[in-house]
């Protein structure tokens, strides 16, 4: 019995022949962004992939299978999909998304688990789920954590989720012994900000580093992947100290309407979208796409 994963025919050639190949999610696209810049960063973000030597693979769940490569009439009807019709997959509902035939887009933690099924050995996103703020009381931590203490793909991110507690989001890594790497910069990165005043645990210059240590990891048989926190480009950031009220008025709201669970990361998101008058989501475009020119070297270097 093997798992039921559908190639696009550029990411099966790619894969049998050993060249490049940089795993992309959804859930961006259905929970993440509105419609339409969430169809255009999708396809940019593919673009951008090729332009510096490797193949896309976004993936994401339909008809019972897992869809390794997306054709565009694909992205388009997932772009388009209201983001409570399509399943929001983690490692606890990607099988049950898969055997009742739903449609489904998969976060961080279920993208890693398709990609490492699929043989792929990186990964691009904006920012990984991470510690709640609040979590204390409300115990709501992301399955992402755990997936990358256990699956063995390399993701780059601009770090976790400005939303989030993120020095509890920091430590709660360090206890899981993922690498935390930031890349070309002593602190590590927040998000929609280059700073966020925590130092960085490990520090990285080139793509051939990230590469090496992912290697390293495998030949000593831990488990696990990488975290590579990426800073925003500085000409697309919005600094901390801006961004921060904004932040904390998107989160008052979600706690007087009493959003919980798989929802409070859309609806902040959204919020702060609004308030910002549409910059929140202008930078989180550029780090996308400045994480996947990232995570499209990491996987050359990979293949050398
Ligand atoms: N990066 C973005 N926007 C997003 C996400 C990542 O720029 O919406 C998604 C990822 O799929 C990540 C999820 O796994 O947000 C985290 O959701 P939660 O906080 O509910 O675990």
């Amino acid at each position: 019995m093997t798992a039921p994963l559908t190639f696009s025919p550029e990411v099966e050639a790619a894969l049998a022949a050993g060249r490049p190949v940089v795993a992309l999610e959804s859930t961006i696209i259905t929970h993440g962004m509105p419609y339409p810049q969430n169809l255009e960063m999708a396809r940019q973000v593919e673009q951008v992939i090729r332009d510096n030597g490797a193949v896309p693979a976004t993936i994401a769940v339909m008809g019972g299978q897992i869809h390794v490569g997306l054709t565009d009439q694909a992205l388009e009807i997932l772009a388009q999909t209201p983001s409570d019709e399509a399943m929001k997959l983690s490692r606890a509902d990607l099988a049950v998304c898969l055997a009742n035939g739903r449609t489904g887009a998969t976060t961080v933690a279920a993208t890693m688990i398709c990609a490492h099924l699929a043989g792929i050995r990186v990964f691009a996103t904006g920012g990984i789920g991470g510690v709640h703020r609040g979590a204390e009381s409300s115990f709501d931590i992301s399955a992402d954590l755990q997936e990358l203490a256990q699956t063995p793909v390399t993701v780059v991110a601009a770090g976790a989720k400005a939303i989030l507690d993120l020095p509890k989001t920091w430590e709660v890594l360090e206890t899981l012994g993922v690498p935390v790497i930031a890349y070309g910069q002593d602190e590590l990165p927040a998000f929609w900000s280059r700073s966020s005043g925590i130092k960085a645990p490990l520090r990285m210059d080139s793509a051939d580093q990230i590469a090496a240590a992912a290697a390293m990891r495998a030949r000593l048989g831990l488990k696990g992947g990488q975290l590579v926190a990426n800073p925003i480009p500085p000409e697309a950031e919005i600094a901390h100290e801006e961004i921060t009220p904004v932040i904390e008025q998107a989160l008052a709201e979600s706690e007087a309407r009493q959003i919980a669970a798989k929802q409070v990361t859309p609806f902040l998101l959204q919020r702060i979208f609004e308030i910002t008058e549409g910059r929140s989501l202008a930078s989180n475009i550029e780090l996308v796409l400045n994480n996947a020119r990232l995570a499209a070297q990491i996987a050359i270097a990979m293949t050398r």
